[in-house]
C-alpha cells in the first residue's frame, strides 16, 4: 500500500546557522526535487550541495544541503529526503508550505518514527527510547536512553520471551500429542519459570532510577516560614529566581528549577508559604499542597534557621518528613549559632549539614551530598524501563506466579501464553492501536 508523503521541520523551531526539513513517503523523492535543485546528479545517502526554488514564484530563495534515502535504508525505512536550508523558520515554513503544494501531508507529532515502528525499523521499546533521548534532562539521562535504542531492552525482553516460549510449546506438544513420549521434566520448567520471574523482577527494579536519571530527582524545601529557603534555592541554582523578604510567608507559589550536578538533573522546588502553624485558610491550602509535593517528592531538604531556637513550627516539620529521605541544614551559619548540630544529629538521627545562604558556605559540600545519597546506584547495565513497560512487566510477573502455584498442564500453559502476551505488548508485537496513538503523539519530533 503506498503511503501518503509526509514532511515536517525535523529541528527546534528558532534561528541558527541551519534547520532541518524531513520528507517521507512514496513521493518524497519527486516532491522534495521540486524544490531542491543539486547540483549534481542524485546519489542515495550522499550530502548533496543545491539551491531552494520557490516553484509558486519562479525564484530561488537559498541554498544548503540535501540527502535522499531509498527506501528500506532510511530512518523510517521509507524513501526519505532531509534538507538543510539556513536556520530561519521563514524559510523553514516555506520549504514545508511548498512541499504541501506539491502533495505532502504536514506528518503528525511522532509520525516519522510512528513509520520506522510499523516499517520494522525498531520495536515499540526502541521508539520510546528516542522519545527519552530528545526529553532527558541530564547526560546521564541521554546516555542511558541511548543505550536503550541500542536495544539493550528490547535484547533482554526478546531472551526472556524465547524462553517462555520454547517451555509453552514443549507444554503443549506433550498436551497434545501424549503418547509422543514428549516428558515434561516438572523440576525443570519450575526452574526455568522461576528463572523468568527473576529477570523480570530485576528489570522492575530498574524503574525508579530510570525515572530520576531521565526525568530528574525531585528535592523539595522545606522549612517554617524565614528559614531561608528561598535564599537556599536562590543559592543553589546561583540566581536570584526566587523572592527573598524579610516578611515571612511571601513566596506565594511552587518554584521549580533544574539543578544538574555532575550529569545528573534535579528539580528543586521552593514551596510557596509553607507555614505548619497555619494562621488562615489560605495558609492551610498551602500546607496541604506542600504535603503532597513532598509526597511525590524522591526527597526533601530540611532548613532549619540556625540562628533561632527550635520552634513547635520546626518539630511540627521534623514530624511530617518522618520516613521521607532528607537532608538537615542548619542555615544562617554566618549569624551565632544557637542551635547545636549534635542535638539535631540526636532528634533525626542524621547529621546536619552547616550551611549559609548568604555566604554559600557549605552549599559546595551539599552538592557532592545531593549527588552521592539521592540517585539509587546507576543502573550497571544502563537499562531502564517506563511505566508502559513496567505495567506489562507486572502483567508477565503475575502470570509467572500463577503459573508455578498450578499443577494442570493445561493452565500452566495458559499462564505462560498470558506472560509472553504481556511481553509482546512490550515490544509492541500486539499493542492496540489506542495505546499505539497516545505513545506516539506524544513525541515532539517533527512538531
Ligand atoms: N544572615 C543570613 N540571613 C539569611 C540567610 N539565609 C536567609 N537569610 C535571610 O532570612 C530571611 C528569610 O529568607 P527566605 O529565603 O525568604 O526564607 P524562606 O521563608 O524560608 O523562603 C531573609 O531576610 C534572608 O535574607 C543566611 O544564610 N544568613
Ligand atoms: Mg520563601
Amino acid at each position: 500500500m503506498p503511503e501518503d508523503t509526509i514532511v515536517a521541520p525535523a529541528t527546534a523551531q528558532g534561528r541558527g546557522a541551519i534547520s532541518m526539513v524531513r520528507l517521507s513517503g512514496s513521493e518524497a523523492f519527486s516532491i522534495a526535487k521540486k524544490i531542491f535543485r543539486p547540483a549534481g546528479k542524485i546519489l542515495p545517502r550522499r550530502v548533496l550541495y543545491g539551491k531552494f526554488y520557490d516553484f509558486q514564484e519562479n525564484t530561488f530563495f537559498d541554498d544548503g544541503m540535501g540527502i535522499f534515502y531509498r527506501s528500506p535504508r532510511s530512518y523510517t525505512g521509507e524513501d526519505m529526503v532531509e534538507l538543510t536550508p539556513h536556520g530561519n523558520p521563514v524559510i523553514v515554513w516555506r520549504i514545508v508550505e511548498l512541499a504541501v503544494e506539491a502533495g505532502a501531508r504536514l506528518a503528525r507529532p511522532g509520525e516519522f518514527t510512528y513509520r520506522a515502528f510499523l516499517n520494522g525499523k525498531m520495536d515499540l521499546v526502541r521508539a520510546e527510547a528516542v522519545e527519552d533521548l530528545v526529553e532527558a534532562q541530564s547526560l546521564e539521562g541521554v546516555k542511558l536512553s541511548f543505550s536503550q535504542l541500542q536495544g539493550s531492552l528490547s535484547q533482554k525482553i526478546e531472551g526472556l520471551r524465547e524462553s517462555l516460549l520454547s517451555a509453552a510449546v514443549l507444554l503443549e506438544t506433550g498436551i497434545e500429542f501424549p503418547d509422543q513420549g514428549i516428558e515434561i521434566e516438572r523440576p525443570r520448567l519450575q526452574e526455568a519459570i522461576r528463572e523468568a520471574l527473576e529477570r523480570i523482577e530485576e528489570l522492575l527494579s530498574l524503574f525508579e532510577t530510570g525515572k530520576q536519571l531521565l526525568e530528574g530527582i525531585t528535592l523539595v524545601l522545606v522549612g517554617k516560614p524565614n528559614a531561608g529557603k528561598s535564599s537556599i534555592f536562590n543559592a543553589l541554582l546561583e540566581e536570584e529566581r526566587a523572592i527573598v523578604t524579610e516578611v515571612p510567608g511571601t513566596t506565594r507559589d511552587f518554584l521549580r528549577e533544574k539543578l544538574i550536578i555532575d550529569g545528573v538533573a534535579f528539580i528543586i522546588i521552593d514551596t510557596a508559604g509553607m507555614n505548619p502553624v497555619p494562621k488562615d485558610e489560605i495558609e492551610r491550602e498551602g500546607m496541604r499542597r506542600a504535603e503532597l509535593l513532598i509526597q511525590e517528592s524522591d526527597g526533601v531538604l530540611l532548613v532549619l534557621d540556625g540562628s533561632s531556637p527550635l520552634e513547635p513550627a520546626d518539630r511540627k516539620l521534623m514530624k511530617m518528613t518522618e520516613g521521607k529521605k532528607k537532608v538537615v541544614l542548619i542555615n544562617k551559619a554566618d549569624l551565632p549559632l544557637v542551635l547545636s548540630p549534635e542535638e539535631i544529629k540526636r532528634l533525626l538521627g542524621l547529621p546536619p549539614l552547616i550551611v549559609s545562604a548568604k555566604t554559600r558556605e557549605g552549599l559546595e559540600k551539599l552538592r557532592v551530598f545531593l549527588k552521592e545519597n539521592f540517585l539509587k546506584a546507576l543502573p550497571p547495565q544502563k537499562l531502564y524501563i517506563n511505566s508502559r513497560q513496567r505495567i506489562s512487566l507486572q502483567k508477565a510477573a503475575r502470570h509467572l506466579k500463577e503459573a508455578l502455584a498450578l499443577q494442570a498442564e493445561e493452565l500452566i500453559a495458559e499462564q505462560l501464553r498470558g506472560a509472553i502476551g504481556a511481553l509482546d505488548e512490550l515490544l509492541g508485537k500486539i499493542t492496540p492501536g489506542d495505546i499505539l496513538n497516545s505513545i506516539f503523539s506524544r513525541f515532539c519530533i517533527g512538531k
